[in-house]
C-alpha cells in the first residue's frame, strides 16, 4: 500500500465486520490483456454489528468495469469509489453483489495478490492480497464458502488450480481452457489461491486413521520432479503425527503443494493449496544440505498444522496473528522433538529467538506477540510473534502438563471450529480445561521487551537447607510475569539432588517481583540449574563463577543446560576480551575453556549434534545484545579469538575426530547420518582457524570429493572464509568451480551468493557489489536479495562497518527495491534495528543513511514504519 502519512491501526478499534458473506463465487479470465475478476458474493447483515452500517469493500490496484447489485447494473453515483475502498450505502438486509474488475498481474513485482513468476499465475494473499484480486469485505472474521472457475490458454497454463475439490473442466474456442474448483469449507479471504502455470506434478495419496482418502500432489516447475520426493514424505509423515499427537485429521479430499520461485516469503498454508517458495519444497541430496531438508520438514509440517490451527480455526483480526503462528510454530516445534534428537531442537531454536527476537524486541521494532498497534501488517510477521509466541505456548504446556493442554487444545477446536477468534479464546480453553488460573499469564500477550530474571541462592549447611530467591525485572519497569523455571540442584558430585519425593527437577511458578523457594535436605551447597531445557524466554542474569559453569557443563543431567553453560561461558570470556582488545591488550584465554570444550569434544557417547552445538559460539548479533556500547571490529576480533584458541588447543583431538567422522560411508539422510556430518564440518572449520596449509588441503579434498551439498558446501564456506593466504586461493577455486557446476540451479546459486556476502574477509562489500551484476542475481526475485543483499546486512562485521559503507549499501538497495516490492524492501530495513547500540560516529553514519530513506518520495507504509520507529 501506498501512503504519504501513516495511519496507524488500533485494536481497540475492532468493531465486527457489518456484512456476513455465504457464498462467493469467482470467475477468473486470464488473457494477455490482463486478467478479469467477476466475483459474486452473497451478503446478509451481521447482527453482531451495528445497525445501518454501509458495506465498505477494500480494493487495490483494480480496474473497475461493473457493480452489480441483485442483478441491477449501477451507475458511478450509486456507489462511492475513493483509492482503496468502495462504499455502497442504503442497502437491504441480504442482498447479490456482482463486482467486475481487471487487473494486470503481469505487472504485479509486489509479488502480493495475483501475480506472474516464470512458468504462470500464483497467488498470495496473507495479509492483504485478496483485494489486489477482486473487492471485498478483505479480513480475517469475514468466511464464506467459495466456488472458483479458471480460464487461460491450455498450452501455456495446463495446470488450473483453486482451493477446495476439482468440479468441471472443459475446452473451450481459441486453444483455452477452464476448470472449475469448489471449496466445501469456509475460509477467510487470506487463505485464497489460484493457480495458472505450466507444471509437473507427482501424486501420492494418504488414508486417514478414520479411513479418508487425501489424494496428494506437489507441483513444480518441468525438470524439478526428481527433487520432490522428500518434500511429499515430509508431508506424510506430518499428517500421521498430528493424528497421533494430537488427535487431528485432515478433512481434505486434496491437498496441493505448489512450488513457485519468486515468492516473498517461505510458504502459505491456503487451504488445500499450499504455495510454497521452491527454497522449502525442492531438495535432492546433491543440490540441498542437511539444513535444507530439515527446513522443508519444519515448513511442510508447519503449513500442514496450520490446516487446523490457522484454517479450522483463524484469527479475528491481524492483531491475533499469534493464535495461529505462536501455536503453529509451537506444534512444527514438537513435531521435530519427537522425529530429532529433542535437546538438539531446542538448543537451535533457542539460539534462533536470541539472534532474532531478543534483539527485535530491545529495538525500535518491539512489540507484544499481540501488538496493539500497527501500520503495516506485514510488518507483524515477526520472530515475537512467530518465535516468542511458540515459546508462549510452550510455557501454558508446561505450566499445565502435556496431557492438560491436549485437553485444553480439544476444547479449543470444540468450542471454536470454523470460527475466527482471539487469544483470549484460545487461553480461555486451556484455562477452562484444566482450571488454571491464566490472568497473571496474560502479560506474555500484552508487553512487550524480554524479562530479566536475577537468582540469589543461599545454602545453610547447617540447616541442610537452600533458599533460591527469584527477583524479576519486567522491561521498562512493566507489570510483572507468570513464568514456569524449571530447576534442578547439581551436587558438588555432579549429581542431581533430591527435590522431594525423588524428583530432580521441579518448576517453580514464579509471578511476584520476589519471591523466595526453600529447600529443604539439601546435603551440601549446590550449583542451581536454572530454566531447564529453556523453560521461559527470558534473559537470565544468574552471577554463575566459570568454575561453576565448567561444572554443570561437566554434569548438568539437563543436555539443554550443560550446553547452556558452555554458551555462557564463552559469553564471558569474550565479553572480558573484548575489554581487553579495546584498551590496546591482546586477551588472554585460560586452559580451562579449552579443557571444557576438550572433554566435549571426546565425549563418548555423545551424539555428535550436540557436541556440534556445544562447540558453537553465540553469534555475534546474540552476543552485541550483552554489550552496553558494541565495538563491532572488537567484538569479530574477540569471537574469533576464541575460535583460534580452541582450534590451536585442541587441534590434535579435532583432527582425529574428523577424520574418524570422514569416513568414505555410504551417503544418508537421517539424523545419525546428519549429525556426524555437522560435527565432521565443524571440525573442519576450526581446524582451519590455524594457518596450517593443510587443513585448507583438507577442505579443498572434500569439496571435490563430496558426493552431497552438505560436505561439498561446508568446505566451500570454510575456505571462503580462511584466514590464511593458500586456503584463501583455493576457496576462489572453489567458488569458481562451484559456480560452474550449479549456475542451472537457482536455489544452489543462492547459496554461492550468500556465502560470498557473510564471509569474513575484507574485502566482502565489494565483492557483494560486484555480484549485484553477476547473472545468477536478479533484484526482482525474493530470494536472491535475501542470498545476497540481505546476507550481508546480517554480516555484523561489514554491514557495520566503520565508515557507514554498509549502512550505505544497504540504504541504497531498500530505496531501489521499494517501489517494486515494498515488503522485500520493508525485511532488508530491518538490519538497522540495532543502530542505537553503537558508537556515535557509526550511529551517526546509520542516522544518515536511514534519513536519506524517509526522504524518498512515495516511500511505502511498510519501510516508512520500519524506518521511522528506528529513528524515533
Ligand atoms: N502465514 C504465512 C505468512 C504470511 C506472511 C504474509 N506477509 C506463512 C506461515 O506462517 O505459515
Ligand atoms: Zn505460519
Amino acid at each position: 500500500m501506498r501512503t504519504e502519512t501513516p495511519t496507524p491501526i488500533y485494536l481497540k478499534d475492532y468493531t465486527p465486520p457489518p456484512f456476513l458473506v455465504d457464498t462467493v463465487t469467482m470467475d477468473v479470465d486470464i488473457r494477455p490483456e490482463g486478467t478479469l475478476v467477476t466475483t459474486t458474493q452473497t451478503c446478509r447483515r451481521n447482527p453482531a454489528a451495528a445497525p445501518g452500517l454501509p458495506l465498505v469493500l477494500d480494493g487495490e490496484d483494480l480496474e473497475t468495469l461493473a457493480v452489480v447489485l441483485d442483478g441491477r447494473l449501477l451507475a458511478q453515483q450509486d456507489y462511492q469509489l475513493d483509492g482503496e475502498s468502495l462504499t455502497l450505502s442504503g442497502l437491504p438486509d441480504q442482498f447479490t453483489l456482482e463486482t467486475r474488475v481487471r487487473i494486470q498481474p503481469d505487472q504485479n513485482t509486489q509479488l502480493s495478490g495475483f501475480y506472474r513468476s516464470k512458468n504462470g499465475y500464483f497467488t498470495q494473499c496473507e495479509a492483504q492480497g485478496f483485494r489486489r484480486i477482486t473487492w471485498f469485505q478483505d479480513r480475517p472474521d469475514v468466511m464464506a464458502r467459495y466456488t472458483v472457475t479458471l480460464h487461460g490458454d491450455k498450452a501455456t497454463y495446463p495446470e488450473l488450480l483453486a482451493n477446495g475439490n476439482p468440479v468441471t473442466r472443459g475446452e473451450e474456442d481459441g486453444g483455452r481452457h477452464f476448470a472449475t474448483w469448489e471449496d466445501p469449507f469456509k475460509k477467510p479471504s487470506y487463505l485464497f489461491a489460484m493457480v495458472a502455470a505450466h507444471l509437473e506434478v507427482l501424486r501420492d495419496r494418504y488414508t486417514t486413521a478414520s479411513g479418508r482418502e487425501v489424494q496428494l500432489a506437489v507441483f513444480v516447475e518441468p525438470g524439478k520432479l526428481d527433487q520432490c520426493d522428500h518434500a511429499m514424505a515430509a508431508l506424510k509423515k506430518a499428517m500421521a503425527w498430528d493424528e497421533e499427537r494430537f488427535g487431528l485429521e485432515c478433512d481434505l479430499d486434496h491437498y496441493m503443494i505448489v512450488a513457485v520461485g519468486d515468492f516473498n516469503m517461505g510458504a502459505m498454508e491456503n487451504k488445500g493449496l499450499n504455495i510454497f517458495n521452491t527454497k522449502y519444497v525442492l531438495a535432492r541430496p546433491d543440490v540441498a544440505t542437511d539444513g535444507d531438508f530439515e527446513n522443508i520438514d519444519r515448513v511442510v509440517t508447519h503449513e500442514y498444522c496450520h490446516n487446523w490451527t490457522g484454517d479450522r480455526v483463524t484469527c479475528r483480526d491481524w492483531f491475533q496473528l499469534t493464535l495461529k503462528e505462536g501455536l503453529t510454530v509451537f506444534r512444527d516445534q514438537e513435531f521435530g522433538f519427537d522425529r530429532h534428537n529433542p535437546t538438539v531442537a531446542r538448543i537451535r531454536e533457542v539460539r534462533g529467538l536470541r539472534a532474532a527476537q531478543y534483539p527485535e524486541d530491545a529495538g525500535p521494532m518491539a512489540h507484544p506477540i499481540r501488538p496493539r498497534v500497527y501500520e503495516e501488517i506485514n510488518n507483524f510477521y515477526t520472530a515475537t510473534v512467530y518465535e516468542k509466541g511458540a515459546e508462549v505456548i510452550r510455557m501454558i504446556q508446561t505450566l499445565v502438563g502435556r496431557d492438560g493442554f491436549r485437553k485444553g487444545l480439544d476444547l479449543y477446536f470444540q468450542r471454536h471450529d470454523g470460527q475466527a477468534v482471539t487469544c483470549e479464546d484460545f487461553v480461555a480453553a486451556m484455562a477452562d480445561a484444566n482450571g488454571y488460573d491464566f490472568a497473571p499469564f496474560m502479560t506474555w500477550y500484552h508487553q512487550a521487551g524480554t524479562p530479566r530474571l536475577q537468582a540469589r541462592g543461599q545454602y545453610d549447611g547447617a540447616a541442610q537447607r537452600y533458599t533460591l530467591t527469584l527477583r524479576q525485572l519486567p522491561p521498562e519497569g512493566g507489570q510483572p510475569y507468570l513464568m514456569p523455571v524449571a530447576l534442578g540442584l547439581v551436587g558438588p558430585d555432579g549429581q542431581d539432588m533430591d527435590l522431594g519425593g525423588g524428583a530432580t527437577t521441579r518448576v517453580l511458578e514464579l509471578s511476584a517481583l520476589e519471591q523466595s523457594f526453600v529447600f529443604e535436605a539439601i546435603p551440601a551447597a549446590p550449583v542451581p540449574s536454572l530454566l531447564r531445557n529453556f523453560s521461559a524466554p527470558v534473559i537470565l542474569e544468574a552471577e554463575y563463577s566459570d568454575a561453576q559453569l565448567t561444572h554443570l557443563l561437566a554434569h548438568d543431567s539437563d543436555p539443554f543446560n550443560r550446553w547452556e553453560a558452555g554458551q555462557r561461558l564463552y559469553g564471558h570470556l569474550i565479553l572480558d576480551a573484548i575489554r581487553h582488545i579495546t584498551q590496546g591488550v591482546a586477551p588472554q584465554w585460560p586452559e580451562s575453556v579449552a579443557a571444557a570444550a576438550r572433554a566435549v569434544l571426546t565425549a563418548p557417547d555423545a551424539d555428535p549434534a550436540f557436541i556440534t552445538e556445544a562447540l558453537t559460539l553465540p553469534t555475534e548479533a546474540t552476543l552485541a545484545e550483552a554489550m552496553g556500547q558494541v565495538q563491532p571490529e572488537a567484538l569479530h576480533a574477540a569471537r574469533n579469538g576464541l575460535r583460534r584458541f580452541l582450534a590451536e588447543n585442541l587441534e590434535s583431538e579435532l583432527l582425529a575426530r574428523y577424520r574418524a567422522l570422514h569416513d568414505g560411508k555410504a551417503y544418508t539422510i537421517d539424523s545419525p547420518a546428519m549429525a556426524r556430518r555437522a560435527l565432521k564440518n565443524c571440525c573442519l572449520a576450526y581446524l582451519n582457524e590455524l594457518d596450517d596449509p593443510r587443513y585448507g588441503e583438507l577442505a579443498k579434498a572434500q569439496f571435490d570429493g563430496a558426493d552431497n551439498m552438505t560436505d561439498q558446501f561446508a568446505a566451500l564456506a570454510v575456505l571462503v572464509n580462511a584466514l590464511a593466504p593458500a586456503a584463501r586461493a583455493l576457496g576462489e577455486t572453489a567458488l569458481a568451480q562451484f559456480r560452474e557446476r550449479w549456475k542451472d540451479e537457482a536455489l544452489v546459486m543462492d547459496k554461492w551468493l550468500s556465502v560470498q556476502a557473510t564471509s569474513r574477509q575484507p574485502d566482502v562489500l565489494e565483492r557483494v557489489r560486484a555480484l549485484t551484476a553477476h547473472p545468477a542475481f536478479d533484484a526482482a526475485n525474493p530470494n536472491k536479495i535475501y542470498a545476497l543483499i540481505r546476507s550481508f546486512g546480517a554480516n555484523h562485521r561489514h554491514f557495520h562497518a566503520a565508515d557507514g559503507s554498509g549502512y550505505r549499501f544497504i540504504a541504497a538497495w531498500i530505496c531501489r527495491l521499494d517501489p517494486k516490492n515494498p515488503q522485500v524492501a520493508s525485511r532488508l530495513a530491518r538490519c538497522f534495528d540495532r543502530w542505537k547500540k553503537f558508537d556515535p560516529a557509526h550511529q551517526a553514519h546509520a542516522q544518515a543513511a536511514l534519513r536519506d530513506i524517509l526522504t524518498q518520495a512515495g516511500l511505502s507504509a511498510d519501510v516508512r514504519e520500519v524506518v521511522g520507529k528506528a529513528l524515533q
